[in-house]
């Protein structure tokens, strides 16, 4: 999860990192910043000089930069580690003030970078200049309190998220527990008042987001951006609006699967539930699709299972269960695959620092992320794993981020990060597509057999569920907070619009009306959490593209989605060779360096997927797909 600049913490989040952890960037001491024009060197920056426009001044620079950047960012992540897993006042006080010193030195070296804009450099430098200028989630801007008050909203919102908790049946419930229960619940009474009940806790943070927006946005001005949204678009090795034109185009590529897809399932939901619960025509009711935010649907895999012809013979978490796995052994299974493609097993540290499980004791962020604390050896995931089929694909995920971390350690600091965060997200979910085919599963003891040919239709549907229905959402999550950074969509509009998106996007609707002060946004953790989110709609092209080249890379002839690229090290070295980039160069070159296709092809997916399509297709027959009911 890195956004371009981050470093070392954590992958899911902000600025800093790398993994779906946090480390927003945001910046106190603002104080020292004060009356100081742009690109000045104030007292406590850490930056040596203020430097000349010249080609040596900007050598310098980087130089000064790198280090500064490199022993704040590991200070940063350990303090940020040591709030996601205990978090308390102090621990909130704490990470409040280092995230405003990071985003302070940030917004300074931003400043500095741009300084540089003219004057002759070599590639490498001028990389490291964009990066600095590109790579901030949340600037503050540069006057006394700004970054101050940044940080603490974020650190607030985050841990409001994390703690939050509602009324169910008589006790107060987490957001794991209500999740597990809707995955599993065929009660549509029952998954509306989790849907409900879960969006209980984010009205209060409506106000903290919308001041954070204000002052986010004041910062991206500052550093020459319309918005902090067209900052975040700026990140991608190519112009902003040609990025978000590329994101539209790769969804025209995929909607008509989407919209199969939607129509098969609304029919079964339609046939499961009634009229009154789901009709057979217009959006879904998004709490009936097994998880919290209607964004991967494997969980009702049993309600819309193919009817006839041929039926998935095993539940994965079934397996797992009756094969005694601990969440402790399925991180382990993951490290499997990973050392299977010859890359090292995690150190040791990973198993004494991680944290596996939800501790007893103490308030954590559960979201899953992933660490790299020292930008070295440090590297760590924080999860709440259960034993099921979600979090045995979120292993998988989480530890790509690893692995993606240590290969690039030893390029220059700036460059230690994904070629973009689509490519850091899109690393653990491509190892995922092989470790969810039955062949994986049976070779290392899950399975008794391979299925046969029979069971391609319900495999494919199954992993349908969860890549092809992500895709909107993987859309929508950025496209409400694009219109919001804008100010085309304004506070009192928050909640309209995020259901407006819902029903545009993913064809789906709330289970009944939502409260006039609800904030539902809230309620889906990277936007507390403030980590952008297309790069998950990226890394859904992304991993098919992976997959396609490591496939063929393997001399595979068969189809697509039964290809396992496991114990195969010729593979694994030339991927690794890939992670060992990082950001050095534009993500192009390194896509091309592995697959050798040029840019993004939603094609890919089409390959993987295409016999499920015409089998929907089929399905399909004498329905009126789509949700508009015009
Ligand atoms: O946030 C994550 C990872 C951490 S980077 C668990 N994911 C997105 C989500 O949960 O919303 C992975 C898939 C999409
Ligand atoms: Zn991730």
């Amino acid at each position: 999860m890195k956004r371009q600049l981050m470093t070392a913490a954590a992958v899911c989040v902000l600025a800093i990192t790398a993994g779906c952890a946090s480390t927003s960037a945001h910046n106190p001491e603002a104080a020292s910043t004060q009356g100081q024009g742009q690109g000045q060197i104030q007292a406590g920056s850490g930056l040596k000089a203020d430097y000349p426009a010249t080609t040596a001044g900007a050598n310098a620079f980087i130089a000064d930069a790198e280090a500064r950047w490199a022993e704040i960012t590991e200070y940063a992540a350990r303090v940020q580690w040591s709030r996601a897993t205990n978090i308390t006042f102090d621990t909130m006080w704490l990470e409040s003030k280092v995230n405003a010193e990071v985003t302070e030195l940030q917004v300074q070296l931003a400043n500095q970078a741009a300084k540089f804009n003219t004057v002759t450099v070599a590639p490498d430098v001028r990389r490291k200049l964009d990066l600095l200028r590109l790579g901030l989630v949340l600037p503050a801007p540069n006057r006394p309190g700004a970054a101050d008050e940044l940080a603490q909203i974020t650190t607030r919102l985050d841990s409001a998220y994390s703690t939050g908790k509602f009324d169910y049946k008589g006790r107060q419930i987490t957001l794991d527990e209500a999740s597990l229960i809707l995955a599993d619940s065929r009660d549509p009474q029952e998954t509306k008042a989790l849907y409900e009940g879960w969006r209980t806790i984010s009205p209060a943070m409506k106000v903290d987001y919308a001041r954070m927006v204000e002052i986010a946005n004041e910062g991206s001005r500052e550093l020459g951006f319309a918005d902090t949204g067209a900052l975040w678009r700026s990140g991608y090795d190519m112009p902003a609006d040609d990025f978000a034109a590329e994101t539209d185009r790769l969804w025209a590529q995929v909607k008509p699967f989407y919209e199969n897809l939607h129509c098969y399932v609304r029919a079964r939901l339609n046939a499961r539930y009634g009229d009154a619960v789901q009709p057979d025509h217009g959006p879904i009711r998004a709490d009936l699709l097994g998880n919290m935010w209607s964004q991967q649907w494997g969980n009702i895999y049993d309600i819309v299972a193919p009817a006839t012809g041929g039926a998935s013979s095993y539940d994965l978490t079934d397996l797992l269960v009756k094969a005694g796995y601990d969440p402790t052994r399925m991180v382990r299974t993951g490290e499997g695959f990973y050392t299977s493609l010859g890359l090292a097993p995690l150190p040791q540290t990973f198993w004494e620092r991680s944290q596996i499980v939800r501790p007893r004791d103490r308030e954590v962020v559960c979201h899953a992320s992933a660490w790299d604390l020292d930008n070295a050896d440090d590297i760590r995931i924080k999860m709440c794993t259960n034993v099921n089929a979600d979090d045995f694909y979120t292993v998988h995920h989480e530890l790509g981020h690893n692995y993606y971390q240590r290969a690039y350690k030893d390029q220059p600091m700036l460059f230690r990060n994904g070629a973009n965060d689509g490519f850091h997200e899109a690393i653990g979910d491509f190892i995922g597509l092989s470790a969810l085919t039955p062949t994986y599963l049976h070779q290392i003891g899950l399975l008794d057999q391979v299925p046969g040919e029979d069971e391609d239709i319900p495999f494919l549907l199954k992993m349908a569920l969860d890549k092809i229905a992500f895709l909107p959402f993987g859309l929508m999550v950025d496209r409400w907070r694009w219109d919001v950074f804008s100010g085309e969509t304004t506070p009192v509009q928050y909640n309209a619009a995020w259901t407006a998106d819902m029903l545009k996007y993913q064809g789906l609707v709330p289970p009944g009306a939502r409260p006039a002060d609800a904030f539902d946004p809230g309620a889906k953790y990277h936007v507390p959490g403030n980590t952008p989110y297309t790069r998950y709609f990226l890394a859904h092209i992304y991993q098919f593209q992976f997959q396609r080249a490591a496939c063929r890379q393997a001399g595979w002839t068969g189809p697509l989605h039964r290809c396992s690229t496991y114990g195969n090290t010729a593979v694994g070295a030339r991927f690794n060779a890939m992670l060992e980039m990082g950001q050095s160069r534009p993500w192009q070159e390194a896509m091309k360096a592995f697959t050798g296709d040029e840019g993004n092809d939603a094609s890919a997916i089409a390959d993987y997927f295409a016999p499920l399509n015409t089998w929907l297709t089929q399905q399909n027959q004498g329905r009126r797909c789509g949700w508009s009911e015009a």
